[in-house]
């Protein structure tokens, strides 16, 4: 016996939903011509947590060291969009919609755009980097980023000979973000979160714009789809979800240099001789590693990459721009 089925989806429904899965059917595609040598191979659908990045090269610049488990990386975070407890960001980012998604360059550029993440995904090939992050709390993990030098970026738009800075902006979304509604959750911070770079720092081959991690498109509580990764700096400069860079003339005010200027300063660059006014820089724990027994480990200058980065900084004091 045939039996009719009834379809209760509204055809207008059905319309869009069909017009978006052939858009993002169409978006692979044309993501996979970009991936030089691969032809066949897709790009993951843009917006999709855990899909896998084909081909994906490893880069001179990973460091050679044991990496944080993928559970530890993913529900310990920071991202005071959706609260300021370490696993707010895994319980509440679930559905933060990540797809469309564009990036705003401005200010002080030749080519100022607004730039799809697909085109962003084509335009710059992507590698695995392996980096360490230790964040201002003291804690450290080594994660395995998926991502493309933001210098490559930057010198597609070209900075004019003005910008000396440039500035990043966080989605500002309070109807997704809870923590950026009045309340508690997001710790009285004034959103969009707002992060910044002098112009060399990135311009520093080491300086990452990450949509990756473990191989995969980047999970929400980590910032996706694209986030900043400066490895010798403390955690916070590296800012989640970016939907804007802008290049300025002036030193630009950060979120947490704003929230307390005593604390946090602009630079932030890791620094185990500078101690933070409420607890020391001098080591670090490592996550993952946790337990009675297990020693704390020595923060490094520059969390470790002197040899790359110290050479910016010659000639300042970093006891005043810490
Ligand atoms: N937009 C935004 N970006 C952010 C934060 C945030 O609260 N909001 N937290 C920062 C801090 S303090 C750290 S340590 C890192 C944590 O990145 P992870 O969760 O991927 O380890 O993100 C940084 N980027
Ligand atoms: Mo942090």
């Amino acid at each position: 016996m045939l039996i009719k089925k009834t379809v209760t989806i509204s055809s207008s429904e059905i319309t869009s939903r069909e017009v978006y899965q052939q858009r993002r059917r169409f978006l692979r595609e044309a993501g996979a011509l970009a991936v030089a040598g691969v032809g066949t191979t897709l790009l993951p659908a843009p917006g999709e947590a855990g899909q896998k990045f084909p081909n994906l090269r490893k880069s001179p610049y990973s460091l050679d060291e044991k990496t944080t488990s993928y559970r530890d990386i993913t529900s310990y975070n920071n991202f005071y969009e959706f609260g300021s407890g370490k696993s707010d960001p895994s319980e509440r980012a679930g559905n933060f919609r990540t797809f469309p998604w564009s990036v705003a360059i401005e200010g002080d550029v030749k080519k100022p755009a607004v730039y799809q993440m697909e085109d962003l995904l084509k335009h710059h090939p992507l590698e695995e980097r392996v980096y360490r992050l230790r964040c201002v709390e003291a804690w450290s993990m080594v994660v395995p980023w998926v991502g493309f030098p933001l210098r490559d970026l930057i010198r597609r738009v070209e900075p004019t000979s003005r910008a000396k800075y440039v500035e990043f902006t966080t989605l500002l979304d309070p109807a997704q973000m809870p923590g950026q509604r009045p309340g508690l959750l997001g710790a009285g911070l004034d959103w969009p979160y707002v992060e910044g770079l002098r112009l060399d720092e990135a311009m520093h081959p080491l300086t990452l714009l990450a949509v990756g991690l473990y191989g995969e498109v980047l999970p929400n509580q980590n910032g996706a789809p694209i986030r900043l990764v400066v490895p010798w700096k403390y955690g916070f400069k590296s800012i989640k979800s970016i939907v804007k860079i802008r290049f300025v003339e002036k030193q630009p005010l950060t979120t947490w240099v704003r929230a307390n200027s005593r604390e946090y300063g602009f630079y932030s660059n890791v620094n185990p001789a500078v101690d933070h006014p409420r607890w020391s820089q001098a080591s670090e724990r490592r996550i993952g590693e946790d337990s009675l027994f297990s020693p704390k480990r020595k923060t490094l200058p520059f969390n470790g990459y002197a040899d790359q980065v110290a050479s910016l900084y010659a000639g300042m004091d970093l006891k005043k721009y810490f």
